[in-house]
């Protein structure tokens, strides 16, 4: 049978054990099972303290602090040697001899993706020649997608765009022209706009995607010609292509503009004297255009009696592709890092 003292004196000699223990030890790991050897359910002071019960009741508040005490030092000590651990490790890494003549590791910056970089520029040259962006809903009404551009739903132009219907009377548009469908309708001529934008068509092929991006442009006022139609996409191919390239109109239709062209520019990889990119003919082409039908302009309420107005469109991907050889259209939206740094 135990008495107070000699407890008090055990409780004692085991905080004086627990430090010679702990003395040596050097990673947390083995400090933290001494710990438990000492602390835990069947460590050394829980068995000392199983006898607290058979002391005299009188007894039990002083060895019980006694037992707070050997708790407590324990604790002290296991918190005191994780810190003086954790110095000598920062004291080391201090110790490091650090070589201030070695090359920085590269910082992998990012930057603009190829197609954003496209429109940017392709707006930038537009600005130049005093037109403004215009922007407007992807999901678009039917009538300002096809009906104001004089495209009736039994029009067998329809079908040169298929269409993603998201109801009877909502498409996902299919060119960006509701946005100067829009602009018409709300401010009068004159009229200089850029419309960029991603647009939606049932396509998937090598040269083709369900979303690609466009660009359209409108003029509207009193005297707008062909020739300054064709004297403005003439002026963006030179400016985006930074050669001195010829461009041509070729006869065509589109059910909004009369007269309507596709537009040819000369080959940017052999000059215009034929290869494998333009197979042969020195052209390639990159959009369409016309002069407004006066029918759209009488649909989106400008006075076609007083105004004229040329319009173009082309596919930013096409642009891109033809500046930088890209020979398919999934590169753009793969997210492949390879592909994207190039440019
Ligand atoms: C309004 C009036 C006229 C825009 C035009 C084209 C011809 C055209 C294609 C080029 C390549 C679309 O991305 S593409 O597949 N565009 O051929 N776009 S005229 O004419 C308009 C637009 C809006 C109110």
């Amino acid at each position: 049978m135990s008495n107070a003292p000699e407890m008090i004196a055990n409780l004692e000699k085991l905080g004086d054990e627990f430090l010679a223990v702990i003395r040596p030890l050097a990673d947390e790991q083995s400090i933290r099972a001494a710990q438990a050897q000492f602390l835990g359910k069947k460590g050394k002071v829980s068995e000392l303290m199983k006898e607290l019960g058979r002391l005299p009741a009188g007894d039990r508040p002083l060895v019980g602090a006694a037992v707070n005490k050997v708790k407590q030092t324990i604790e002290d000590q296991v918190q005191s040697r994780l810190v003086e651990l954790a110095d000598a490790v920062a004291r080391q890494d201090l110790a490091r001899k650090v070589d201030v003549t070695l090359p920085a590791r590269p910082i992998g910056g990012g930057h603009l993706h190829l197609l954003t970089q496209v429109r940017l520029e392709a707006v930038q040259i537009f600005a130049e020649l005093g037109f403004v962006v215009a922007e407007g809903p992807q999901i678009e009404t039917d009538w300002h997608t096809f009906e104001a551009l004089a495209i009736p739903k039994d029009h067998p132009a329809r079908d040169m765009q298929d269409t993603f219907y998201v109801s009877e009377e909502i498409v996902l548009r299919t060119h960006t022209s509701p946005v100067q469908v829009r602009t018409m309708l709300t401010q009068p001529p004159p009229i200089r706009i850029v419309a960029p934008g991603h647009v939606f068509r049932r396509d998937d092929d090598p040269t083709h995607s369900p979303m690609f991006t466009q660009i359209e442009g409108l003029a509207v006022d009193v005297g707008i010609s062909f020739a300054d139609l064709k004297g403005t996409l003439l002026h963006f191919v030179k400016r985006f292509f930074q050669r001195d390239l010829g461009i041509r109109l070729r006869p065509s239709y589109f059910p909004f503009v009369e007269p309507g062209a596709e537009v040819d520019m000369q080959c940017s990889f052999c000059m215009g004297s034929g290869c494998r990119v333009c197979k042969g003919t020195g052209w390639v082409e990159i959009g369409g255009s016309g002069m407004v039908d006066p029918e759209v302009f009488g649909l989106c309420g400008v006075d076609a009696e007083k105004y004229t107005g040329f319009a173009f469109g082309m596919g930013l991907e096409r642009m891109a592709m033809l500046r930088h050889a890209v020979n398919d259209i999934k590169f753009y939206y793969e997210g492949d890092i390879r592909f994207l740094e190039q440019f």
